[in-house]
């Protein structure tokens, strides 16, 4: 292999400005200086890059595939100079050319192509995989449009599109060579045993490869993006004719299937893009992936021993048929055992378990574009009704093709998210493949990656803590125990608990600059950021703060502990009820942010267009980390253990991962509150729960009266009966029904915050005790029960 000397970065970067960017320092703008240090901070993955893909192929070792529809990146130039060690020595270089550091960090765009939990976490995974030095390729799409970037307008979100590739970007490599052609649509033909498949329309997937660093840059991994084109991209008949909108018109069309990424985060919707672009990042990666086995090892048959796949829930799904289809139509293999091949090759996680969220699509649609995967899937599923007869339940059922039943179906291993929600899978969606396949359910609990988590984003935390305990934690997260004995030596204890508040200052400057919004840093910081939802229960959040507001107002000169209480979180376009939930955050901040007798006790904000950058801010300024969900209803949450591990105790639900957050801090450093799972089902039957919780509480019954009388839209009374109407007649999250243990809780916080010593031992035990939730743990036991795959650096 050629051999370079590593230049310095200062160097690299001066070169690099100069060679790449054709700038000189007078001229360079700050836009030059974060493409120069991008590029100077790149070369040195690159050479990371090289070295492990040539000791994967050395090896032959069995490489892991994760194939997700979203991958919520956010910015990359700090998380390579974090894992790279360089902070001191970009911060320099800089300083050198009179640029700052934060400046040009914040020059980068933050890539979203993802909507919440599930893309951040394949984000997390991809970092994860390359600390541990696990072979792996994330596989994508190269959305042009990310996340729409979210304002308020009068109180109301309004969406604008993103357009993170609007500005240069210094991470992906075009692959122009890399090219598969993905067919839609036509007929299938039969001849004898033969069965081919002949599509109608043909787009060309072309990939973009981003290399991943992991800690110390022993290993880097690639996440691969496809983007969309057209074969014949230009009409020159057309052209010739005069007609120039239809000569553009075939590439217009073939770039559509990767121009944006849906905006919907639970609930499925039968588009016909949507399912194009399943089959486009499912089609091109199965391609890429057996060429690689073919060049590395051919004999398909032992495909699984050299190849993992894992769905990242059902988007993917369409990976099962088309394997088979590749296998047994292509290749020749008979059906069955391409199935068990296939089978044995994939695995599947779920993410969800509220029905409106299974994806499930109806057989005309799905037939037209997938005309020979229909019959396919009919195929499995009477092959799987054939070797288990005592099954009732197809996958084609009322003219649809259930994607969660055909994945369990077509993965040897099957996995939740967090302990309660494997559990709940195995006695609701799939009671009755867990029957059949008593092995086949695993759990995995999500965890995040600590480097960017904590590392990058909480500077002033990680350098305690490395001055405590060494750096040994960064990649060995359950080292943060060793930080318990520390918590009892006061001065230690007072160190950490100014760590939070300079945090909380840091916050309070940069929310006066950016959105005129100021706050007293010494207010408890109490934060509920996530996708807008009914089931995460913002609305419980607001109702409680407004029932506050009207207690303060009663007895303005009680000592109230003063809180913030901070939102953050996108809505559906289409998800009216959760575009009102913000608009009533929005409304009743305004008159409660405004109210001179209470506002040195009670303030509101919601920070527009959340993103992982703001989540960076806003996580290590937290003292409370607010985990609300009607029990039952989130897989796991992953913002639950990034508060927990910076310090900021949670006040929650037995829900998702909280369960084993709180096993792990201890109950004593947990707010805990609100119905368990099984009383959440018990309690939907009681007839009118509702209306009797109403009547029992006359705190809830004030605060819903309030909106109700458009105390919060004087100009428009009604403007949130919906919301009311909703929550006093069938409130299916319960929100009434947990509001006063919810209330309880909060007082139990306004009571423990007084106390600022006691205050940050909890928060201390909640950082100690966080390091299994790192996602270094939850990928080695991804590698050991579902994978069986090797890191190549132990
Ligand atoms: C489906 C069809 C069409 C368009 C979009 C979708 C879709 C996209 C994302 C559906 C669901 C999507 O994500 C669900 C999700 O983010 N689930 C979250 O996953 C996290 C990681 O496991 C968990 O921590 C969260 O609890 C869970 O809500």
């Amino acid at each position: 292999m050629l051999q370079l000397s590593t230049p310095s970065l200062r160097d690299s970067i001066l070169r690099h400005l100069t060679y790449s960017f054709g700038k000189d320092p007078e001229h360079a703008i700050l836009e030059d200086w974060r493409m120069a240090l991008s590029y100077a901070v790149r070369d040195r993955i690159v050479d990371a890059w090289f070295k492990a893909t040539h000791q994967t192929y050395e090896t032959g070792a069995k490489r892991v595939y994760y194939l997700s529809m979203e991958f919520l990146i956010g910015r990359l130039l700090e998380d390579g100079i974090v894992n790279l060690e360089l902070v001191e020595e970009a911060k320099s270089a800089l300083a050198e050319f009179s640029k700052d550091y934060n400046d040009v960090l914040a020059d980068e765009p933050d890539a979203a192509l993802g909507n919440g939990g599930l893309g951040r976490l394949a984000a997390c995974f991809l970092e994860s995989l390359s600390t541990i030095g696990c072979p792996a390729h994330g596989y994508g799409i190269r959305y042009e449009h990310g996340l729409f970037r979210q304002s308020f307008v009068g109180g109301r979100q309004v969406e604008q599109p993103e357009l993170w590739l609007g500005q240069r970007h210094a991470w992906e490599f075009e692959r122009p060579e890399v090219r598969y052609r993905i067919g839609f649509g036509g007929h299938v033909t039969n001849h004898g045993e033969t069965v081919r498949w002949h599509p109608a329309e043909e787009v060309e997937a072309e990939a973009f490869d981003t290399p991943v660093v992991g800690w110390k840059g022993r290993w880097a991994n690639t996440l691969r993006l496809w983007s969309g084109r057209a074969i014949h991209p230009f009409d020159l008949a057309a052209f010739n004719h005069g007609d120039y909108a239809a000569a553009a018109a075939p590439e217009a069309l073939a770039r559509t299937i990767s121009r944006v990424l849906y905006p919907d985060d639970t609930t499925e919707q039968g588009k016909e893009l949507r399912l194009k672009q399943e089959y486009f990042l499912t089609g091109a990666a199965l391609r890429d992936i057996l060429r690689r086995f073919n060049n590395q090892f051919g004999d398909l048959r032992k495909l699984p021993s050299k190849v993992a796949i894992q769905l990242n829930d059902t988007h993917p799904a369409i990976a099962g048929p088309e394997l088979i289809r590749i296998l047994h139509d292509e290749r020749g293999i008979p059906f069955d055992e391409s199935m068990d091949i296939a089978r044995n090759t994939l695995s599947y996680t779920n993410h969800t378990l509220l029905p409106e969220a299974l994806e499930s699509w109806g057989e005309a649609l799905f037939g037209r574009l997938l005309p020979r995967h229909i019959q396919i899937i009919d195929q499995i599923d009477n092959e799987h009704a054939n070797r288990n007869p005592s099954r009732t339940q197809s996958m084609r059922a009322d003219h649809q093709v259930k994607m969660g039943q055909l994945s369990f179906v077509m993965a040897h291993k099957v996995n939740g998210v967090s302990a309660l929600h494997t559990e709940l899978m195995k006695t609701t969606v799939f009671e009755e493949l867990h029957n059949l396949h008593p092995d086949r359910i695993v759990n995995q609990t999500n965890g995040v990656t600590p480097r960017r988590w904590l590392l990058a984003c909480n500077p002033r935390l990680a350098g305690l803590i490395t001055e405590s305990i060494g750096e040994v934690w960064v990649d060995d997260l359950e080292q943060l125990e060793k930080l318990e004995p520390y918590i009892e030596d006061a001065g230690w204890l007072d160190r950490y608990g100014k760590v939070k508040r300079d945090n909380k200052v840091e916050l309070s400057n940069w929310m006066g600059q950016a959105h005129g919004f100021h706050v007293d840093p010494d207010m408890i910081f109490d934060v509920q950021i996530k996708r807008l939802h009914e089931y995460k229960r913002q609305h419980l959040n607001i109702l409680e703060t407004i029932a506050h507001w009207l207690e303060i107002r009663d007895n303005p000169d009680a000592d109230w502990t003063p809180r913030l209480k901070l939102f953050a979180g996108k809505a559906a376009p289409g998800y009216f009820f959760a575009k009102d939930i913000i608009r009533l955050i929005n409304d009743a901040a305004a008159v409660i942010n405004a109210d001179p007798l209470t506002n040195k006790y009670l303030k509101i904000a919601f920070l527009p267009n959340y993103n992982v950058t703001l989540a960076e801010r806003l996580v290590p300024a937290a003292d409370l980390s607010e985990q609300i969900s009607t029990a039952g209803k989130e897989a796991s949450g992953t913002g639950n253990m990034k508060f927990a591990l910076n310090g900021a105790p949670t006040v929650g639900t037995l829900d998702g991962a909280n369960v084993e957050i709180r096993d792990h801090v201890g109950a004593e450093n947990f707010f805990l509150f609100g119905m368990t799972a099984e009383e959440v089902m018990e309690r939907r039957m009681v007839e009118s729960h509702a209306q009797k919780a109403i009547a029992a509480d006359p705190r809830l019954a004030r605060a819903l009266e309030v909106i109700r009388e458009g105390r919060f839209s004087p100009a428009e009374p009604e403007r949130y009966h919906n919301i009311t109407g909703n929550l006093e007649g069938a409130d299916y999250f319960l929100v009434c029904s947990d509001f006063s243990d919810y209330w309880r809780a909060q007082r139990e916080v306004d009571a423990a915050f007084k106390d600022q010593q006691g205050w940050a031992r909890m928060a201390a035990f909640n950082t100690a005790r966080s390091g299994w939730f790192s996602s270094d743990r939850t990928i080695r036991g991804y590698m050991k029960d579902i994978w069986d795959a090797k890191s190549l650096l132990d």
